[in-house]
């Protein structure tokens, strides 16, 4: 690509974060998913940070404003009606003035933070601003470590798909076999009004969506107790490794801001999280798996959640092992990084996160790799990410084997990520 095309691709991408932008926060695009999402939101902010640092921290602070007196941070803040999303505050319910969502996802604020903060061009201002904010992420990781880490293992657990960030990967098909479907109340799904159905998760998966929701809903929302009552309680190795490594930069930016003892509390939570990690490992798939923490044992799904590992400092060993998965992978599909090992037959080129390659993920995943020292992987992926881009415009993701966009359209985050990956 020449600089006269990167720079064409650089300003399509600012012109989607600004046609996203409600001001203080973005949403992830419009129609189909119409209000504030956490990890999108500091993903995105990176984006912004390119060209406009102060709303790179607004759309984080905005964020942060609706953390919960528990320390949890929402999955969803719904600022304004829509009822073109479901399920919506109504069914939520949980209280809350503004309401949000009543469950957390992928904790890379941490990251998003330090990375803004570094590169930023009037520290002072930054320096000001991101003070309030490592203590409020500290709190966010706080509150994983003590209730979704009850008995202090190292390592946490997410208690509904949705926390993953990934749908309906297939490493939950095991566990949704434990989650009733029965009586739940009658709901029209709206996400079927706005893309492909069979781009998207199924009723059967839906169906147990909300029966967990129904079933946290019945208990008010309590932290204390949902873990331990949730039949969904699975430790993934993406969620880990990305709250690993937010705690590693927390840990290092609070340092820089002389917050002694949040710096102290994340560089233990990330000594301790990297040592637990390797309980996930599997020798006979090379990477990852998730652990399902209610039969103790490793589920048998090779899926980038496993690959995402490399985002925290593991070993030379593991994120060698990795980059060869991905290498071999790349000989097989036409694109990087599918969300499955297409070698499985449960593989779905299309079906959200059981295949499709997604940006936000190749970019997690590059930057491990590339930190880890493994630049050529590394650019694998990257070129591979801007093909995409180029062949289909700022997609939701991509069919790994035909690079077809699907999904939703004019993506924030996407967008966000080519930004990253033209710098
Ligand atoms: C939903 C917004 C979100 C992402 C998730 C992705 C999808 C659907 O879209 O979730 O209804 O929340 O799986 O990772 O944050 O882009």
């Amino acid at each position: 690509m020449n600089r006269e095309d990167r720079a064409s691709l650089a300003r399509r991408a600012s012109q989607i974060l600004r046609e996203n932008d409600r001001g203080a926060y973005t949403v992830p695009t419009k129609g189909l998913y119409p209000f504030q999402w956490n990890w999108d939101s500091c993903l995105t902010a990176l984006g912004f940070a390119a060209f406009d640092e102060d709303r790179a921290w607004r759309e984080m602070e905005t964020l942060f404003a609706h953390q919960w007196p528990d320390g949890m941070v929402p999955h969803i803040i719904f600022h304004q009606d829509d009822d073109g999303y479901f399920p919506g505050p109504d069914v939520w319910q949980t209280g809350r003035s503004v309401p949000t969502s009543g469950i957390t996802q992928p904790a890379v604020a941490g990251f998003a933070a330090r990375r803004i903060f570094e590169r930023s061009k009037d520290k002072a201002a930054s320096a000001a601003r991101v003070r309030s904010l490592v203590q409020k992420i500290d709190r966010w990781h706080a509150f994983l470590y003590s209730a979704r880490d009850p008995r202090g293992e190292g390592l946490v657990a997410i208690i509904h798909p949705w926390e993953s960030g990934r749908d309906n990967a297939i490493d939950w098909d095991e566990p949704f076999q434990r989650v009733p479907s029965e009586g739940i109340a009658p709901y029209r799904r709206r996400d079927v009004d706005h893309a492909d159905p069979a781009h998207r998760p199924t009723k059967e998966q839906y169906d147990r969506y909300l029966w967990l929701l129904e079933h946290f809903r019945r208990h008010e929302w309590d932290n204390e107790v949902l873990h331990d009552l949730s039949p969904f309680r699975v430790v993934d190795p993406g969620f880990n490794a990305i709250l690993i490594r937010s705690c590693a930069d927390l840990a290092a930016l609070a340092e820089e801001l002389g917050a002694k003892k949040v710096a102290s509390a994340n560089r233990a939570r990330a000594k301790k999280g990297l040592k637990a990690l390797e309980r996930l490992w599997s020798e006979r798939h090379g990477q990852y798996l998730c652990l399902d923490r209610t039969t103790e044992s490793l589920i048998d799904s090779p899926s980038v959640g496993g690959l995402i590992a490399v985002f925290a400092a593991v070993s030379e060993a593991r994120a060698g092992a990795i980059g060869a998965r991905i290498t071999e992978m790349a000989e097989r599909c036409c694109y990087v990084v599918p969300s499955h090992d297409p070698a499985d037959p449960r593989f779905d080129a299309k079906r959200y996160w059981r295949g499709p390659a997604w940006l936000i993920v190749n970019y997690l995943i590059s930057d491990g790799l590339a930190a880890a020292g493994m630049d050529a992987v590394a650019e694998t992926i990257r070129a591979s990410s801007l093909q995409l881009i180029e062949k289909g415009g700022f997609a939701e993701y991509y069919d790994p084997l035909t690079g077809e966009p699907c999904g939703g359209d004019r993506f924030t985050w996407t967008a966000a990520m080519v930004l990253e990956f033209l710098r």
